[in-house]
């Protein structure tokens, strides 16, 4: 993730007033089994991820798909702003990554690697915008965890 140093100083400040709740913070989130969290599901049951929020879910079934969202936060975006998205699928699989806007749409995205169970995606990110990321099956599924980071 690129700042610039008006954004840095900010977060910097931010981080030391808010310690721990500081966006940046690394974090383990875990997937709430119960949660309807496909695409279809209401959104109140996907979990917002944010930069250095480590996902950490499982794939329960050939039809189980994990969606989360992710609103970049507004004192991130600026020129070239951007979110590398990170999948590590369990040691062997290769899980898909899905990156849509609330709609549904098409978001524009760059492979940086896609290799054995790591992909990593970058998107551009704009202000006041909700990306969904959505975790799916490959051709087979583990009863091991994936973990998904956006950086
Ligand atoms: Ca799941
Ligand atoms: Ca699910």
């Amino acid at each position: 993730m690129k700042f610039k140093k008006i954004t840095l100083v900010l977060a910097a400040v931010s981080a030391l007033a808010f310690g721990a709740q500081s966006a940046f913070a690394q974090y383990d989130v875990n997937e709430n089994p119960n949660a309807n969290n496909s695409w279809q599901g209401p959104a109140s049951d996907k979990v917002a991820l944010n930069y250095g929020v480590h996902f950490v879910g499982t794939l329960s079934s050939s039809s189980d798909e994990d969606w989360s969202t992710f609103t970049p936060p507004n004192n991130t975006i600026g020129p070239g702003s951007y979110a590398d998205i990170t999948l590590v699928s369990p040691p062997g699989y290769s899980y898909n990554l899905a990156i849509t806007d609330s709609n549904g749409g098409y978001v524009a995205k760059t492979w940086l690697q896609d290799s054995g169970n790591v992909a990593v995606v970058r998107i551009y990110t704009e202000a006041n915008r909700t990306y969904w990321i959505g975790v799916t099956p490959g051709s087979s599924i583990s009863t091991w965890n994936y973990q998904l980071t956006i950086n």
